[in-house]
Order: structure tokens, then sequence, then C-alpha cells
């Protein structure tokens, strides 16, 4: 008879936990319905993901509205936990105050926010040449959603881009560090390098700090998962390869339709359309159907 833990609730606990947790991207209804059949706890509502299932850039052309109803979607047809990659806040501290509001009244259980400016751009582009944030304004930022929630559970992650933008470790730690005494609930530190050691460096710098580090390791994906656990990250976010799978599949067989002009040499390597419809629940219509439609 135990109640449900809420979102915010669930994804605090995967913050806090001593094991190493994971957290899979997701970009719409249905991607955020597969990663959680797959099994994952906590989804990442990735910015870069929800731009390129609209077709635009990573450069928020996408509304912030038009975020926050994708993520409507995804709450209701994955049940789990979301952290959004919220980018700067999608403005200033009021913007954000805005944001964080909108996000507890749909289910949302996080945001994180990135110190650079708005409009940004992803940090695998020029990531050296993006003007961070001044610290005073993103410290203020964090105050204000922190303000601003009324779920005491609502977490605010946020995101280092020192080492991105080629700052150095003492300037991550110090951005860290501020972002922390502001209220932060968890510090996102990112690197671009194929290797881990500028991470590990700075979790242990951080150890003693207690507050839980999260990570992203798209660039240094060839490092072994026991290496973060070893480094006391407390959060992997796997952050793209829902989309990026998704793509590679499309292409492939789209193209295969195309050249040969015929469904003969797809048809078995695809999703059936009856798995469409069980990814769709559509089961539950045709009970709910007999329900109440019965004079039919
Ligand atoms: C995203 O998934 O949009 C991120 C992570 O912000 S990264 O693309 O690595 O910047
Ligand atoms: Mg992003």
């Amino acid at each position: 008879n135990k109640i449900p833990l809420t979102h915010s609730a669930q994804l605090r606990q995967m913050l806090l936990s001593d094991e190493l947790e994971f957290l899979m991207e997701a970009h719409n209804g249905l991607s955020a319905r597969i990663v959680r059949e797959a099994g994952f706890r906590g989804i990442w509502a990735s910015g870069l993901s929800i731009s390129a299932q609209f077709g635009v850039r990573d450069n928020n052309e996408v509304s912030w509205t038009q975020v926050v109803d994708m993520l409507e979607f995804m709450v209701d047809a994955s049940n789990l936990p979301i952290l959004l990659d919220g980018d700067t806040g999608y403005g200033n501290f009021n913007n954000m105050r805005r944001l964080v509001r909108k996000l507890e009244q749909r289910g949302v259980a996080g945001v994180c926010i990135e110190d650079k400016q708005f409009p940004k751009t992803n940090s695998f582009i020029n990531g050296e040449r993006q003007p961070l944030a001044d610290i005073e304004e993103f410290v203020g930022k964090i105050k204000a959603g922190k303000d601003t929630q009324t779920d005491s559970n609502f977490s605010i992650v946020a995101r280092v881009e020192a080492l991105i933008a080629g700052w150095g470790m003492d300037e991550a730690l110090r951005r860290a560090e501020a972002y922390r005494l502001a209220g932060a609930d968890a510090i996102l530190i990112h690197s671009k390098l194929s290797k881990s050691d500028e991470i590990v460096a700075f979790a242990r710098e951080w150890a003693d700090r207690g507050t839980p580090l999260v990570i992203v390791p798209t660039r240094y994906y060839s490092t072994a998962t026991d290496v973060f656990r070893q480094a006391g990250i407390s959060t992997v976010i796997w952050a793209n390869h829902s989309v990026r799978s998704a793509v590679s599949a499309m292409q492939s067989v789209v193209k295969e339709i195309y050249e040969t002009q015929t469904l003969i040499n797809v048809e078995d390597r695809i999703a059936s359309v009856n798995e469409i419809f069980r990814l769709q629940n559509a089961a539950e219509y045709t009970a709910a159907e007999k329900i109440y439609l019965s004079a039919s």
C-alpha cells in the first residue's frame, strides 16, 4: 500500500543515491515509451534531440513552449522522471521562473540549465568560441528557479561549460562551487575530449563537496562505465543515442524503399504495425470502448 514516489522525488533519489544511475535520451512520446520499456528509470529530454526531431538546429529555434508541449507527451507516454535539458533557461532569471512553474505543472522532475547565453549553440559546435554567462547572472538564475519551485523535490541541475569553452579546471571548479552555493541540486560537468581524464580530475577535486555530479560521455564514449563509478559520479546521461539510432534506421530503410520500389526487402527488419499499436496502447482503447460504447 505504498504511495508511489512523485517523478521529482524519483529523480532526486537517483541524484542522491550511492549507485551510479543512468538517464537515457528521449525526444518525443514514442521514444520516451521505448526508453521506459528498456528498463531505464529516468529520461534526459535532450535539447539537441528534440530540436533534431523537429528538423531544426540546437540554437533555441524550437520555442520553449513547444518544448514544454513535447514534454507533456513524454511524461504521459513514459510515466518516468524527466530531466529537461533547459539550455540557458530560455532567457533571464524571469524566463527561468516561468519555466520552472510550467515544468512543475506538467509533471517534469527537474531542469538542467547551462552557463551560456541565449540563444545557445550546441557545445560540440565551436564550443571554445561560445561566450559563457557571467557567474553572478547565472547564480541569480539558479536562485530564481529554486525560489520559484513549489515542490521541494524538483531538481535544478547547473551545467558548467568552462571546460568546453577552454577556460580551464580552476574556472570550472569556481563556477561549480558558486552554483552549488546558489542551491543547485547537482552539477553537470561537460567535456568535449575523447578521454575522460578532465572529468575524472574534476570529480576528484569535487569529491568532498557532497553535491552530486552528472556527466555526458558523448565524446568520451569509449570510457568504461566502471571508471565513472570509481570516480564517484552520480548520474550518467546517454544524451542522444535514441535519436541517432532512429536516424540510422530510417535512413537505411527509406533509401532502400526508394531505390528498390518495393517493400519486400524491408518488412522483416522493421517494427510491425502491431508493434506500433502496442506502443500506443491501442489495447486499452479497445477495452475502454467496450465499457463506454456498450450501447453500440
Ligand atoms: C543535449 O543532449 O542537448 C545536450 C548534451 O545538451 S550535448 O549535446 O552534449 O551538449
Ligand atoms: Mg543540449
